[in-house]
């Protein structure tokens, strides 16, 4: 009994000193005393030859870490007793273990890793690398000699579906990126990539029986008769993946476990498509005077015969580049007017004796759904797409609105992916200073990881159709980030997916958020920085208390930054922080933090909270245009919120902002359109300035329909008139917001 006693007190007292911090946390881990020491001499063996990619991909990892070359043999002989020195990986489908599941051993003789499948070799791979130093990641020379604590691990899945999906239709992103961030992902053992190919903004994937889709579809903006609607309107952009591309990337996704899952979105969400083929609208003039010129019709017909026929080509091409036995097909926010103002789409209804439009997308779907099963697929869908009742049961869903929508279709018996927005869109903003949107909620990473099923009224019925758990990175707001680039893609997924991981794969029993954040405060920091990941660091604290400035890292070894002009935000060339600073208010006002270490950074605080430091003077706003009576400009002069115009903006239109008395400030910030998401704006203008109560002055240019101004001292401002020099931005209205003044003092 006593000795029993002193091995738990060891086992523990060791388990706190090595602290494993592996993410996501594996269900059984039991370190032990001594190490196993990885060199060039080691050897990885393994006992199957599905598993050579697997030694491949561990060698990618190990060679350049030790510095040699390390042998790989495939040895089939049964059983394997591991030698000194060596890496066992072998594949035992009797082991008892769910699917995906592994055990690992690191003794100080030999590593055993056991999968009961690929995937569980594979998810016992990624375990492996996290027991070594976290330069590991970074594929560099480490030490010739490098020790692994020795420890036993018995893991497997919560969730046979741990997925992440990536809107590259609004934002196109190079396959290239899309494999640097599947190997991300991978890192964390996600095994599904959902990959939304297409939508209202753009037609990514090269088909070889309608080209045209792509090489038109592929790009907007200029001459592209895609119109652009958010981002670069007058240039054209974009671009597709080539089908060897995408041959490249299932298979690259497939060595690392992940299964990639294409969504073409119908038969909504198709502006596109139809931009393309204009046949495929319903059957009607649509009216174009509210915006432009610009038809923003996006449903395909359910009433032509030509559309299922053109879909099946379509489709059925898509289907033999894909593996996977699931194809997404859309069905979220169809606008039903349309095929409610389709004389044959009615009729259709007529005969179906119905007036209700869902029942146009059931039947839509099932002719779909059709298409699919003769390919060997089976649909998934968007929550929206079971409203109509009659969906067939093995259709999987994709419960993104809401947890009741989740909660919906498990009660219905659909295979769900549970995905609601306000935990899992990694598109939403993160604190509210920061870039991206904010329907679902504004959230970091705790909220996310404080999903949890059984708060969220999931019964043990309902868990029986959840199939797992995804995250959703939508990328319409991304072009006013840095397009091209996946860094503000992975500044908004990480550390958020590795919790979104960890519920997915860690017992809702064993998981703690005390435990995670010092996690990923600690050594995982160090894994993503060694893996290129541009991860988010949460904020500095910042206070400002008796004319000193004071801020506090957000983690040990961050780097704090600052500027003092009240205009630039810090960067890593800008002064280190290195002690309290002293500032009267008005200097205060100016001073900006931020956090940074390696390859993460934070967003940017002010020394004060910004509320405090805006001023509301009184002023009239008014317009070129007609005032929507349901949007009066009253909303703006109040300082509520936005209001909208009575129609699209043209050349020479404008919103003039008269104060009632004149304004000494140090910034004004003028907004037209949606601040975080560059639509329902001007987009080109300038500002004009009247110092004097009499004549204007033109000052600047707007940045995607905003700019802030910066009078130079002694200078009041008794007006301000943001004039539009495009004609239309797509959308029927823009936004006016009030203005955004910082005072002087
Ligand atoms: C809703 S989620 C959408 C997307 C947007 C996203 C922005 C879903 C199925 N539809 O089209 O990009 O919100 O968060």
């Amino acid at each position: 009994m006593k000795l029993k006693l002193l091995t738990i007190c060891v086992l523990t007292s060791l388990s706190s000193a090595f602290g494993s911090t592996i993410v996501p946390k594996p269900v059984s881990e039991a370190p032990a005393s001594g190490k196993f020491r990885l060199s060039g001499s080691s050897e990885i063996i393994y006992n199957n030859e599905q598993l050579a990619p697997l030694a491949g991909y561990l060698k990618e990892y190990l060679d350049p870490a030790v510095g040699a070359t390390l042998t790989t043999e495939l040895r089939d002989e049964q059983p394997i007793k591991a030698k000194s020195g060596q890496i066992l990986l072998l594949l035992d489908p009797s082991l008892d273990t769910p699917a995906e599941g592994y055990n690992l051993k690191v003794s100080r003789q030999a590593v055993t890793l056991t999968g009961k499948d690929y995937g569980g070799v594979f998810n016992g791979i990624e375990t492996l690398l996290q027991l070594m130093p976290t330069e590991i990641y970074a594929k560099k020379f480490i030490a010739s000699k490098i020790n692994v604590g020795c420890t036993v691990i018995n893991d497997y899945p919560r969730f046979s579906y741990r997925g992440m999906m990536l809107d590259v239709a609004r934002t196109f992103v190079p396959a290239e990126g899309v494999k640097a961030y599947i190997d991300k992902l991978a890192h964390h053992k996600i095994n599904k990539f959902h990959w939304h190919l297409t939508d209202d903004e753009g037609w990514r994937i090269q088909l070889k029986s309608h080209p045209e889709m792509a090489e038109i579809g592929g790009f907007r903006g200029g001459d592209s008769p895609v119109k652009s609607i958010y981002g670069e309107w007058d240039k054209k952009y974009g671009g597709y993946y080539t089908q060897d591309e995408i041959r490249d990337v299932v298979a690259y996704a497939a060595v690392r476990n992940i299964e990639v899952i294409p969504e073409i979105e119908l038969p909504g969400h198709s502006r596109t498509a139809a931009r393309v083929h204009p046949e495929i609208l319903c059957d009607y003039t649509p009216d174009l005077t509210a915006t432009g010129g610009y038809d923003r019709r996006s449903a395909w017909c359910a009433s032509k015969e030509s559309n299922y026929e053109l879909l099946d080509e379509i489709i059925s091409e898509v289907c033999t580049l894909f593996p996977s036995k699931y194809f997404h097909v859309g069905g979220d926010e169809v606008v039903m007017e349309q095929w409610l103002t389709c004389p044959h789409c009615r009729a259709m209804m007529e005969e179906m004796g119905t007036d209700d439009p869902h029942r146009i997308e059931d039947y839509f779907m099932s002719r779909i759904e059709q298409i699919l099963k003769k390919n060997g697929k089976i649909p998934a869908v968007w929550n929206e797409a079971i409203n109509g009742g009659q969906l067939s049961k093995t259709t999987r869903v994709h419960g993104w609105k809401d947890v009741a929508a989740c909660l919906k279709a498990t009660s219905e018996g659909f295979s769900t992916i549970v995905m609601p927005g306000a935990y899992f869109y990694f598109d939403m903003r993160q604190s509210p200073i920061e870039a991206g949107h904010n329907w679902a909620g504004i959230f970091d990473v705790s909220k996310c990881y404080s999903f949890d099923f059984e708060k969220e009224g999931f019964t043990e019925e309902n868990m029986k159709n959840v199939a797992g758990v995804q995250a959703a990175f939508w990328s319409e707001a991304h072009i006013s980030n840095g397009a091209y680039s996946t860094d503000f893609v992975e500044y908004q997924t990480f550390p958020r997916l590795c919790a979104l991981a960890e519920i997915g794969w860690t017992p809702q029993e064993l998981r703690s958020y005390d435990d995670f954040n010092s996690r990923i405060r600690g050594q995982h920091q160090d894994r993503m920085a060694a893996m290129n990941i541009h991860f988010r660091m949460f904020p500095p604290t910042v206070e400002y208390k008796d004319g000193i400035i004071t801020a506090t890292a957000p983690s040990e070894g961050a780097e704090i930054r600052y500027t003092s002009d009240g205009k630039d935000i810090p960067t890593v060339d800008s002064p280190l922080y290195t002690g309290p600073i002293e500032a009267d208010t008005a200097a205060a006002l100016r001073y900006q933090f931020r956090a940074f270490y390696r390859t993460g950074v934070s967003a940017t605080v002010p020394a004060t909270p910004l509320a405090d430091s805006l001023i509301k003077p009184s002023f009239r706003l008014m317009t070129s245009f007609e005032e929507l009576e349901k949007s009066p400009y009253s909303i703006v002069e109040e300082y509520k919120t936005f209001c909208r115009t009575g129609r699209t903006p043209m050349s020479g239109d404008w919103v003039m902002y008269l104060f009632d008395e004149p304004v000494d400030c140090r910034s004004m910030q003028l907004i037209t359109g949606f601040w975080e998401l560059p639509a329902y704006q001007f987009i080109t203008g300038y500002v004009e300035v009247s110092y004097d109560g009499h004549s204007f002055e033109r000052v600047c240019d707007l940045d995607k329909g905003r700019i802030t101004i910066y009078p130079d001292e002694g200078k009041l401002i008794y007006g301000v008139r943001v004039v539009c020099t495009t004609d239309t931005n797509g959308y029927a209205n823009i936004f006016i917001h009030y203005p955004r003044i910082k005072p002087r003092k």
